[in-house]
């Protein structure tokens, strides 16, 4: 396995280039022809170069070129609140000896084994600040690949406060954004899918959202990525090696099954894009329907909670609420409206115009009809609108509970925002019209990062053109730059073909401390 990381050329100095071919590297430029095949294609967006190597070799050949990719840093990875515990993270090289020297007695944690704690008091000038375990990790066989430590102290503000100061007054820099995890990817100990798992697990908001991001967490996508790579280098090198030695006969060269397989098994993936990113970026619902047709009363049930102001008296609610909810999995936001009604009230109207905005945003739009006063022409025309711009809707039928109700009409969902009744009907009809359209591979795994899914788009796109061209009798070497293109699209999602700039984009959405 090789590790490549390209950067814009101020980076890929004379220095690291004489390292890398040290090591049996490839420095490719971007004229190609160097061996590193494909680099060239990858980066189109202006003149950079590439370099590859064992990825051992190369993380060590860009610290010590660029020193500050492994400068010791510390950063809190609990909220900063009072809480019974809280977990200072460091790492770095050299960060043990630096913690050391804060602690009583200074312990040798630079000799002390990997995965071993021990009781110590942090001093500050000398004078005992608290009482803390500190686990220590040994490089390789931690987060980050790198030594460091964990600190657990007592979760007072002014004890962290003063821990972090202490730290920053040591020799430790304050690390930003997901550098722990960019470390642990640029170190070999995970790939860029997982990476990017481990900022989803963090921000997941659903007990489903958490399971999904899971498996991404456990290599599934990098897996399956892999997969499809190996097989598609398989044609490639088959392809290389009638270039090289054209007098040959080789018979048929390109395995079409290949590339069959391959490209349904990408197609597959990208399909499940959609369903992963509802689950993980969540969705917004809005109610909607004439005054007292029992918008609000179902916004109270929805949540659980007495939250909005139900009444008999038409047009109560003219700001629109909204709450965080789970629906079968799925985080959704959920906005109760003002209701529709023909008013001179010009506060009234203002809401109803909000409420017109609220709807446009949402991704669903629950519409709810009194079962007593049955359609009217204005819900008609509502929904009639709502579908005229493409909008999922979903019909809700309420107040079932009464005497004297009209039949439910066909495509309604019958229930009681008083009673409850069918409210599991209305949550499971609401799950389904959201993730309607979408796939989810069978159980695989789900794909939500917009940056692996247009990468899987890109070396589909690539693909296609492959079969295309090869359908058409191209000659051998057309087809080659189409396949290059799609495997280091490929490699992009793993993040063996990966640019600093990349980089930077993935790991700044992430915490701080991870
Ligand atoms: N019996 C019954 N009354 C309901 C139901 N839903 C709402 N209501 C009543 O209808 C009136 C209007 O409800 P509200 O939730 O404020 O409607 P909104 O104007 O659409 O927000 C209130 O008096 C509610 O108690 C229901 O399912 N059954
Ligand atoms: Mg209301």
């Amino acid at each position: 396995m090789t590790g490549t990381i390209a950067y814009p050329p101020p980076m890929v100095s004379a220095e690291i280039v004489k390292k890398v071919q040290k090591t049996d590297g490839i420095v490719a430029g971007r004229a190609g022809g160097t061996g590193l095949s494909g680099m060239e294609g990858a980066y189109r967006d202006g003149p950079r170069q590439a370099i590859a190597c064992a990825p051992a070799h190369l993380f060590a050949i860009l610290t010590s070129v660029q020193p500050g990719l492994d400068d010791p840093m510390f950063a809190l990875a609990t909220p900063f609140a009072p809480s019974a515990l809280a977990v200072v993270r460091t790492s770095g090289r050299g960060s043990l000896g630096l913690l050391a020297a804060v602690l009583r007695g200074r312990p040798d944690l630079e000799r002390a084994h990997g995965h071993t704690l021990r009781r110590a008091v942090i001093l500050d000038s000398g004078e005992p600040l608290d009482e803390a375990v500190v686990s220590v990790y040994r490089a390789p066989r931690s987060y980050t690949g790198e030594d460091g430590a964990e600190i657990t102290c007592h979760g007072s503000l002014p004890v962290i406060r003063r821990i972090l100061s202490l730290l920053a007054r040591s020799g430790f820099r304050a690390a930003g954004p997901g550098e722990f995890t960019q470390r642990a990817f640029l170190n070999g100990r995970m790939d860029l899918t997982r990476a990017e798992a481990v900022n989803e697990i963090v921000r997941a908001r659903t007990d489903r959202a958490r399971s999904l991001a899971f498996q991404r967490l456990s290599g599934l996508i990098q897996l399956k990525i892999e997969g499809v790579r190996d097989d598609l280098l398989g044609v490639q090198a088959a392809l290389e090696a009638c270039l090289d030695y054209p007098d040959e006969d080789h018979g048929a060269v390109v395995d079409t099954g290949v590339l069959d397989r391959s490209a349904a098994a990408l197609e597959a993936l990208a399909r499940t894009c959609a369903r992963g990113r509802i689950y993980q970026e969540g969705v917004a619902v809005a109610l909607a329907g004439a005054t007292n047709s029992g918008k609000s009363s179902l916004f109270n049930l929805l949540l659980r909670q007495d939250r909005a102001i139900v009444s008999e008296v038409h047009g109560t609610t003219r700001d629109w609420l909204e709450a965080a909810i789970d629906v079968d999995g799925i985080p959704v936001r959920l906005f109760d409206t003002a209701g529709t009604r023909d008013t001179g009230d010009p506060l009234e109207r203002e809401g109803m115009r909000r409420t017109a905005d609220v709807l446009r945003g949402a991704d669903l739009v629950v519409w709810l009809v009194d079962a007593r006063q049955g359609l009217a022409a204005a819900d008609r025309a509502a929904i009639g609108e709502a579908r005229g711009r493409g909008a999922r809707l979903l019909r809700a039928w309420n107040k079932v509970d009464l005497d004297g109700t009209l039949p439910c009409p066909e495509g309604f969902v019958p229930v009681s925002a008083l009673t409850g009744e069918g409210l599991e009907r209305l949550e499971a009809a609401m799950a389904e019209a959201l993730l309607e359209g979408t796939s989810d591979a069978g159980g695989g795994p789900l794909l939500d990062s917009e940056r692996q899914r247009d990468l899987l788009e890109r070396a589909l796109a690539a693909l296609a053109r492959v079969r295309a061209d090869l359908a058409r009798g191209l000659p051998l070497d057309v087809l080659a730059v189409g396949l290059r293109e799609s495997l280091d699209s490929l490699g992009g999602i793993t993040g063996g073909v990966t640019s600093a700039d990349v980089l930077e984009r993935v790991f700044s959405s992430f915490c701080v401390g991870k």
